[in-house]
């Protein structure tokens, strides 16, 4: 395959509510995607990376820089032996920058995959045509706000809820919700690493509330910390940093670090590479669920396609276009029963509205190609 243009559209969309993490709080979803022509389609991909380093250490500046100097010319260099397929290896010299090299080969298997007239759902695997929807709440001032918003969710068919956690915002959010939504509620919380291991006998007080699962207690790179906590909690850990490739994941599980794995795509560098994740978790018997980076419909589209893959039993943080955006740059995904609908048009099966994209987009660059 030869790549005959690349172009980068730098996005700001607005956001309907804020958004608050453990991390920090955004009001606007930054990001860029890329427009890859071939000789016989064109393919999209949208960046998971966030404005600054603080969900992991990449950022959006960083991964186009990255994805510019570094991944784009040893693409280029495999001439006509280039395809999706190769990407991994063929970048494999370049450490980490998972987020930058899941923008490029999610592009490029998007262009294959519509000059095939194939669908991502199809070619990944996927056995449902439509995925029940989770929501992420934020972290809120007061309890009144949490219990307004999860109401509206679940009023609107989320089949699942998840809390976000930090210190001084844990026990008692979770308590009410449990109290006031009743034991049927499917809830889960994610703390984005706000914890350390001298916080287990605190965290075992969430186990009264039959949670689904605890994602990412703790720092990143803490797998024996993970291992250990779990000896000590009833909540089954589900690990969302710390899994950044399929050998992590096999780590975690091995270790005992996770009972659950959040798969994000362009955290672990791909469709491929969370194709192996889902693998080696349906091996071992680990549920998994899809992630979100608060995707815009282009990511949200490929997502969806992979959480109807037969190993995503839990529901994942696949809600519709309105949980985050008045207007998208695609035709949104609109929750039906709870439920998103798999796409299965060619390739990612949905495509940039030329105005909708226009009317986001902040600037545009072009990669060279020759
Ligand atoms: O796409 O609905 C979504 C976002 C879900 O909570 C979500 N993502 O740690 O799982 C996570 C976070 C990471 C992004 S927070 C800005
Ligand atoms: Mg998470």
């Amino acid at each position: 395959m030869k790549i005959r243009d690349l172009t980068v559209h730098h996005l700001r969309i607005p956001l309907v509510v804020p958004f608050r993490t453990s991390f920090g709080t955004s009001h606007v979803k930054e990001t860029f995607v890329l427009r890859l022509e071939t000789d016989d389609a064109v393919g999209w991909a949208e960046c998971g990376a966030e404005e600054d380093p603080l969900y992991s250490s990449e950022y959006l500046e960083g991964a186009e820089w990255v994805l510019r100097h570094q991944l784009v010319p040893r693409l280029l260099a495999l001439g006509d032996g280039l395809s999706a397929g190769v990407v991994r290896d063929a970048l494999e010299p370049v450490k980490g920058h998972r987020m930058a090299k899941h923008v490029i080969e999610t592009a490029l298997l998007d262009a294959e995959l519509r000059a095939a007239d194939m669908s991502f759902g199809r070619y990944l695997g996927a056995t449902k045509t439509r995925v029940p929807s989770g929501v992420s709440v934020g972290i809120f001032d007061t309890i009144p706000e949490l219990l307004d918003n999860v109401r509206r969710y679940v009023d609107q068919g989320y089949q699942r809820i998840k809390l976000k956690i930090e210190p001084g915002w844990d026990i008692e959010p979770v308590r009410v919700v449990r109290e006031t939504f009743g034991d049927d509620l499917l809830l889960q919380v994610d703390a984005n690493t706000a914890y350390t291991l001298r916080d287990a006998r605190h965290l075992a007080k969430l186990d009264p509330f039959d949670l689904l699962l605890m994602e990412q207690p703790l720092p990143e790179d803490d797998l024996l910390g993970h291992a250990e906590l779990q000896k000590r909690i009833a909540t089954p850990v589900c690990l969302d940093e710390s899994i950044e490739s399929a050998r992590d994941a096999a780590a975690a599980i091995t270790l005992g670090a996770c009972q659950v794995i959040n798969i994000k795509p362009s955290r672990v560098g791909g469709y491929l590479e969370a194709r192996r994740i889902h693998d080696i978790a349906e091996a071992h018997g680990v549920p998994v669920w899809c992630g979100g980076m608060l995707e815009c419909g282009l990511g949200r589209a490929a997502n969806v396609a992979l959480a109807a893959l037969p190993g995503f039993v839990l529901p994942g943080d696949t809600s519709a276009s309105d949980r985050y955006f008045a207007e998208d740059i695609t035709a949104p995904f609109v929750l039906e029963d709870g439920h998103l609908t798999v796409p299965t048009g060619p390739g990612i099966g949905v495509d940039p509205i030329p105005e909708a994209l226009a009317a986001f987009t902040v600037s545009t660059t072009s990669i060279p190609v020759s």
